[in-house]
C-alpha cells in the first residue's frame, strides 16, 4: 500500500452554513429508494420510447446521428396491444414530472458534500466526483429538457430528441456507477430508523440525525429542527401527488382532463366529434385549404412509381373499417377515439406489390418536422392500421388532418400523419 497520496490530503471542509438536523443518511436513503425505482422505469420506458419511432427503418423516423451502439437493443415496435405507445409515454411523462420534488430534497438532503473542499482529494474520490458531477447534471438535463419539450417550450439550440437520448446514456452510465458505489451504504441507512416509528414522530420528538447515523451527512453543529422528518417526506410526497393530479388527466382523460392544468394539450376543446386535443394546426403547418379540397388526390405508389390516383369520393366508396384507437403523443398527452377509413393492407394490394415492405407516408405538409414517416411491414398488415377518413362519425376536421389520416395501433403520435398525400409500399411487384 502507498497511503502517501492519502496521507498528505487535506481535511475536507463543507462551504457554507448547512445546518438542518433532518440532514442524514437515513433521510438520503429513503430518498434514494424512491429515486433508484424511479429513475430505473424512465429509463426503461425512454428506451423503449425511442424503439416506438422504429428508427432502423430509415433516418426519416430518425435523425440520431451516431446512434452506433446505443441502438443495439432495438426492435421492431408491436402493433399489438394498441394501447402499449399510450402507457409507456402515460409513465414516461407522468413519473418524471412527478419525481421532480424527490429530486430536488434527494439534492437538499446532500448538499453540504456537493460543496466540500477541496473538491477533489485522491484518484478514486476523483473518479466519485466525476460520475456526481455527470450524475447530477445529467438528471437535471433530462428533467429540464423533458419538462420544456412536453411544454412547447422548444428553446433548446438543439434537437430534443438526440439531447435526451444522449443525455439518458450519460445519465444511466453515472447512476449506475452511483449505485454499485453507494448500494450498501444506503441499506446501512434505511436500517438505521425505523420508517414507521419516524412516521410517528411529531416535531416536538424530533432528534438531529448525528445522534444515530454514523455518517458525514448529518450535521455536527445541527440547528433546531422546525419540520419533522415525517413532515418533510409529506411535504415532498405532497407536492408529487399535486404535480400528478395536474398531469395524469391528459393520459387518463375524462373528466380528469378538466384539472390538468399543466398539461398544455390536455384540455378541453370545444365540443363535437372532432373534440379532442390538437398537436399542430393546418396552419401552423401551412396547409392551404385548396391543397385539402376537391382537387385532393391520394396518391398510391410502388417502387416504379405512382399507380393509382383516388379522390375523397373514391376512396370513401372502398371497404371501411371502424375502430376505438388512441393517438399517443410522445409529449405524454394521449386520447381514444373511434375512426373510419381504409385498411392500410387494402391499399397496399391496391398499389399492386405482393408482399408489401415497409411504408413510407408523405403528407401535403413540407418544412418542418413530421411530415412524412416509415412504417414497419407489421404496421402495414395490421387490419386495424387505417388511412382515416372521418372521426366520431364525421369529416375530419382541418387541424385533424383532414381529407385523410394514417392511424396505426400503438405506434406513437408522430406516426400518425395528417394531410396524407401519397403512400409509397415497398416490396415485390406483380407483373
Ligand atoms: N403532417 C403532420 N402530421 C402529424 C403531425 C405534424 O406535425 N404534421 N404531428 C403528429 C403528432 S406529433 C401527433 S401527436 C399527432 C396528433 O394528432 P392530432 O393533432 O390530430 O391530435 O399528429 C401527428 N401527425
Ligand atoms: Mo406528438
Amino acid at each position: 500500500m502507498t497511503g502517501g497520496a492519502h496521507d498528505q490530503a487535506p481535511e475536507p471542509k463543507i462551504l457554507g452554513r448547512w445546518r438542518s438536523p433532518l440532514r442524514g443518511l437515513w433521510l438520503t436513503s429513503v430518498l434514494s429508494v424512491l429515486l433508484l425505482v424511479g429513475i430505473t422505469i424512465l429509463f426503461v420506458t425512454g428506451l423503449l420510447s425511442y424503439a416506438a419511432y422504429n428508427p432502423r427503418l430509415g433516418s426519416i423516423n430518425d435523425f440520431t446521428p451516431g446512434r452506433g451502439i446505443f441502438g443495439f437493443y432495438l426492435f421492431d415496435w408491436p402493433t399489438r396491444p394498441p394501447w402499449l405507445f399510450r402507457l409507456n409515454q402515460g409513465v414516461h411523462v407522468t413519473l418524471g414530472i412527478v419525481l421532480i420534488p424527490v429530486i430536488l430534497a434527494k439534492l437538499w438532503s446532500v448538499i453540504p458534500k456537493l460543496f466540500v473542499w477541496p473538491p477533489v482529494r485522491t484518484p478514486a474520490n476523483a473518479l466519485e466526483r466525476l460520475t456526481l458531477l455527470m450524475l447530477v447534471g445529467g438528471v437535471l438535463f433530462e428533467t429540464v429538457t423533458g419538462v420544456l419539450d412536453i411544454q412547447y417550450w422548444y428553446v433548446f439550440p438543439f434537437s430534443f430528441y438526440t439531447a435526451h437520448f444522449y443525455g439518458a446514456w450519460v445519465t444511466i452510465g453515472a447512476f449506475a456507477a452511483h449505485v454499485i458505489l453507494k448500494l450498501p451504504r444506503m441499506v446501512a441507512g434505511l436500517r438505521s430508523r425505523s420508517l414507521r416509528r419516524e412516521l410517528r414522530t411529531s416535531l416536538s420528538g424530533t432528534e438531529p440525525a448525528s445522534s444515530v447515523e454514523d455518517d458525514e451527512l448529518a450535521t455536527e453543529d445541527a440547528s433546531e429542527p422546525t419540520i419533522s422528518r415525517r413532515g418533510l417526506l409529506a411535504l415532498v410526497g405532497g407536492s408529487s401527488v399535486a404535480l400528478f393530479l395536474v398531469t395524469a388527466g391528459q393520459t387518463v382523460g375524462g373528466a380528469w382532463r378538466g384539472v390538468a392544468v399543466l398539461a398544455p394539450r390536455g384540455r378541453d376543446y370545444g365540443s363535437g366529434p372532432n373534440d379532442f386535443p390538437v398537436n399542430k394546426t393546418a396552419s401552423y403547418r401551412h396547409i392551404k385549404p385548396s391543397e385539402m379540397g376537391t382537387a385532393w388526390r391520394l396518391s398510391l405508389a410502388n417502387a416504379s412509381g405512382v399507380v393509382r390516383s383516388l379522390s375523397r369520393d373514391e376512396l370513401l366508396a372502398l371497404r371501411l373499417h371502424t375502430y376505438e384507437l388512441p393517438i399517443a403523443c410522445v409529449e405524454g398527452w394521449s386520447t381514444v377515439q373511434s375512426w373510419t377509413g381504409v385498411c392500410l393492407a387494402d391499399l397496399a394490394r391496391m398499389s399492386g406489390v405482393t408482399a408489401p415492405g415497409s411504408l413510407l407516408v408523405e403528407s401535403l405538409q413540407s418544412g418542418g418536422e413530421f411530415g412524412s414517416a416509415l412504417l414497419s411491414h407489421d404496421q402495414v398488415l395490421d387490419p386495424s392500421s387505417l388511412l382515416a377518413l372521418r372521426v366520431n362519425g364525421a369529416d375530419l376536421s382541418a387541424d385533424h388532418g383532414y381529407p385523410a389520416r394514417i392511424i396505426v395501433p400503438a405506434s406513437p403520435g408522430v406516426h400518425n400523419t395528417k394531410w396524407v398525400r401519397r403512400l409509397t409500399f415497398a416490396g415485390g411487384v406483380a407483373r
